[in-house]
């Protein structure tokens, strides 16, 4: 088994060279496999190299039964440095393996994730080192949300009073627990200057493109962004790396960016000239880009509005439940899951559910009886349940401390497949 290992390495490694530039791909290192340089694959060899992965695996495990313990895993696992990178050529290193992590971790599970978890939870608001998701299983999630809505206006505050100040500090606090972090961006209507749900013109996108009228002012709007974005720091000074889902939910009609508010070309536009202007721009190397529409009926749909696979690392939707809907919420779920897995696959980028959940959890058995089946069986990087507002009796997401749902919570987090902090370290 081992020498058929090898063989079929060497195979990869001769049709590597014959097919790209390949310097020192793999070296055969006792009785491990190390990765050692730069490999150009295209998805077909990705597949071979988890194939063999595998058997390298159960070979592993055989010889391990067996009191040899002397195969070792890769030092490297396929996602490889040179070939798995984010679409900014010029991210930092931080970033790339941030973005290598991603891929590896989707392999082992799903990241458990909830919007301003540690900003405030039901009932309660800034509270150091709270959270209502550690209140109830006594670990924090594998990945939190954040909101700069209201950035681009310089307020001090979000649109849902999180002091930005303070969003920093919780995004290192996360960080360095090894959680990750995603942003998304309500941005207020630049014509009427109210929220971002404001539709009533459709000429918002086209008037915040080069040759528009808000185009300059659009663009004060991306430095007070870009400002917070480069402010992110780890400990060592250097750039926190992020995921950024700009623009989200633009299949739907409710945000000025929306599908009745622009034409696909104009979304598009819009998304190009952001990244760019903070890429190219404003230099700023530490974003993995998520595009996340909301709940679409085929892949077409889903790709009328995509920027392109030059432009986007990770490809999510947003869904979620309702009690009186729960079969459509059923079939769509599997529907959307199915599009951006094979999709993701495709063309070599990670899945992610971006946002779901049920309002109030008024199904106490949503999180093990609803939501884990619907998802346990996609390789997608992480779920993001939305917040639990500190002063709305019922827009929570996730339990809190004794709500009638946290067993059942607790349970759901239990599953192999579901990540929390601990299980990422
Ligand atoms: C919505 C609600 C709002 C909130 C907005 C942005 O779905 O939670 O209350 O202001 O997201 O976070």
């Amino acid at each position: 088994m081992y020498k058929l290992l090898i063989f079929a390495i060497n195979t990869l490694f001769l049709y590597s060279c014959a097919e790209n530039s390949v310097e020192n791909f793999v070296k055969i290192n006792g009785k491990s496999i190390e990765i050692t340089g730069k490999l150009h694959y295209f998805g077909r060899i990705n597949q071979w190299y988890e194939a063999i992965l595998t058997s390298h695996r159960q070979e592993m495990n055989r010889a391990n039964i067996l009191g040899d313990n002397t195969l070792k895993e890769p030092s490297l696992n396929y996602a490889l440095e040179a070939d798995f990178h984010p679409i900014d050529k010029h991210a930092t290193t931080e970033t790339k393996a941030m973005y290598s992590r991603l891929k590896e971790l989707a392999k082992r599970g799903i990241m458990f994730g909830h919007q301003d978890d540690l900003a405030y939870g039901h009932d309660w608001f800034r509270e150091a080192g709270r959270s209502d998701v550690k209140d109830v299983c006594g670990d924090y999630t594998a990945v939190v949300g954040w909101e700069l809505g209201h950035i681009e206006i310089a307020a001090t505050y979000n649109l849902d009073s999180i002091n930005f100040d303070d969003m920093k500090q919780y995004i290192l606090q996360a960080h360095r627990r090894g959680s990750f972090n995603t942003i998304s961006w309500h941005c207020d209507n630049i014509i009427t200057g109210n929220t971002a749900w404001d539709c009533r013109q459709n000429t918002v996108v086209k008037s915040i493109l080069p040759g528009g009228d808000n185009h300059n002012k659009y663009k004060t709007w991306l430095d007070r962004l870009a400002a917070f974005l480069s402010d992110l720091k780890d400990d060592e000074g250097r750039p926190l790396p992020v995921m950024f889902r700009m623009y989200h939910e633009h299949t739907g009609d409710w945000f000025w960016w929306c599908s009745k508010q622009c034409t696909p070309e104009e979304y598009i536009a819009l998304w190009r000239m952001t990244l760019e202007y903070l890429r190219d721009v404003k230099q700023i190397h530490n974003l993995i880009y998520v595009y996340s529409p909301s709940d679409v009926n085929d892949v077409k749909e889903y790709l009328e509005r995509y920027p392109g696979d030059d432009f986007v690392d990770m490809l999510g939707f947003d869904c979620y439940a309702a009690a009186d809907k729960m079969s459509w919420y059923e079939e769509r779920m599997k529907n959307n899951l199915d599009i951006i897995t094979r999709y993701a696959n495709e063309v070599n980028k990670i899945a992610c559910l971006s946002e779901t959940g049920l309002e109030g959890i008024v199904d106490t058995a949503y999180f093990t009886d609803t939501l884990y089946p619907l998802i346990e069986n996609y390789e997608i990087s992480y779920l993001l349940l939305w917040r639990n507002a500190w002063q709305m009796k019922t827009h929570f997401y996730v339990p809190f401390a004794g709500h009638s749902s946290s067993d059942n919570f607790r349970r759901f987090i239990q599953f192999p497949r579901i990540l929390m902090c601990k299980n990422i370290k």
